[in-house]
């Protein structure tokens, strides 16, 4: 298959990167991309990412910057964060975070001193780094005690949680994270945040995009502040948003902390391709995206329990399915690395409780945004799961030749469904 030239100018100036870009696309238009934080952005979001827009530099926020020539930019930003506020129903949004990590440690410079106590998800029971994990800056500059989930259930216990945050009195709790399959109760969290006067971040990064089209539980208005990045469920760009009631000058807050405190100028043509993105999962047909996204992680959960795996919590309310490996005999790495010969992206991944270590853990993480994204439905999920298990079983068995039947399937389907965003194929 060969892909026509898309990208006249770069193959004109550096035919070495453009060609890179080409087997890239190539790659996303053959495989079956099944990383939970991972999708396929639209044209439109792409084109606004790539607008002369980036080559102005604009400290601050709109009608109020330590630049001139800002009578477009501000208007963009400003289309940008209105359809934030009016796509979440919040009272305050902040489009200029880097991304999701920038975003979270914006947090901590609005609401704690170094040394504070922190509170979050740990890593390994399906947190995120920026919760306050031991490698990361924020368990270095803050004091992160963790929650995690119960060993029989895969999910959190709220007593826990509760007794965690009585006896530390953190001044920040983050909820949501990067591995967790099923619904957050933001009510509860923001109850237990309440009596210990703790700020509550709900983390959405993963799930924003069921947020908005109702297919998750909305964090306003448990939460004080919202976190997320823009690419995932979202269908954005590379970003990221904080959210805030406007009422409480917490958005007063997190606005100092982004700008002047932690960041210089934002990137513009990534507003503007926020701001697109937000537009898109305005329409109804988001809806449908979102829910469509669910559905499809629960049918291809239900047909991979049938097929005997083991699930994280017994299953998924959302986009994604952790599957620890560990009755089938194959190490999550192994199994994702042999995945990928078969066309299949998934990411290895702990599972609570994992006795292996992070860089070569039990489980694989898989969800369903990209797929559903290329129009499968839950009617095709009964194939996805018979290509990860014959795939799981030719990684334990080092046969390469069943994996490559696999990649041959996998284009197949694939080229029946074209992903939104890449060059049309032709040949
Ligand atoms: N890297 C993201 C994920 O895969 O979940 C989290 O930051």
């Amino acid at each position: 298959m060969t892909l026509p030239h898309h990208h006249p100018a770069l193959t004109a100036d550096d035919p070495e990167l453009a060609a890179l870009v080409a087997d890239e696309e190539r790659l996303q238009a053959t495989t079956l991309r099944m990383i939970a934080s991972e999708n396929y952005v639209s044209r439109a979001v792409l084109e606004a990412g790539g607008t002369v827009l980036q080559n102005k530099y604009s400290e601050g926020y709109p009608g109020r910057r330590y630049y001139e020539g800002q009578q477009v930019i501000d208007q963009v930003e400003a289309l940008a964060v209105q359809r934030a506020k009016a796509l979440f129903g919040t009272g305050h949004a902040n489009v200029q975070p880097y991304s999701g990590s920038p975003a979270n440690l914006a947090c901590y410079l609005a609401f704690a001193s170094p040394g504070d106590t922190v509170m979050g998800m740990a890593l390994p029971m399906g947190g995120h780094l920026t919760h306050g994990w031991g490698v990361s800056a924020t368990g270095k500059w803050f004091r992160g005690v963790q929650y995690g989930v119960r060993q029989d259930t895969g999910v959190v216990d709220f007593d826990e949680v509760r007794d965690i945050a009585r006896r530390e009195r953190p001044k920040l709790i983050f909820c949501g994270g990067t591995a967790v399959p099923r619904t957050i109760d933001f009510a509860s969290f923001a109850d237990i945040a309440r009596e210990v006067g703790a700020v509550l971040v709900a983390d959405i990064a993963h799930i924003a995009g069921l947020v908005a089209g109702g297919a998750h539980p909305s964090p306003v208005p448990h939460a004080d502040v919202i976190s997320t990045t823009t690419h995932k469920t979202l269908r954005g760009p590379r970003g990221a948003m904080l959210l805030a009631r406007e009422a409480e000058n917490l958005g007063r807050a997190v606005d100092k902390a982004v700008f002047p405190g932690l960041q210089g100028g934002p990137h513009n043509q990534t507003t503007a391709a926020i701001a697109v993105a937000l537009h898109e999962a305005a329409q109804p047909s988001f809806r449908e995206y979102a829910h469509a996204v669910v559905a499809n992680a629960k049918a291809l959960a239900e047909a991979l329990l049938a097929r005997g795996f083991d699930l994280v919590s017994g299953g998924t309310d959302n986009h994604l399915v952790l599957m620890d490996l560990t009755p089938k005999d194959v190490p999550g790495k192994v199994a994702a690395k042999a995945l990928d010969r078969a066309g299949i992206v998934v990411n290895y991944n702990t599972v609570p409780f994992d006795p292996r270590k992070p860089f070569d853990p039990s489980g694989i993480r898989i969800g369903t945004p990209s797929l559903t994204s290329r129009g499968l439905r839950a009617g095709h999920m009964a194939t996805v799961a018979e290509w990860i298990d014959r795939g799981v079983g030719a990684a334990r068995t080092g046969d390469e030749e069943t994996l490559a039947k696999i990649r041959a399937e996998v284009a197949e389907l694939m080229a029946a469904h074209p992903a939104p965003g890449l060059p049309t194929t032709t040949g």
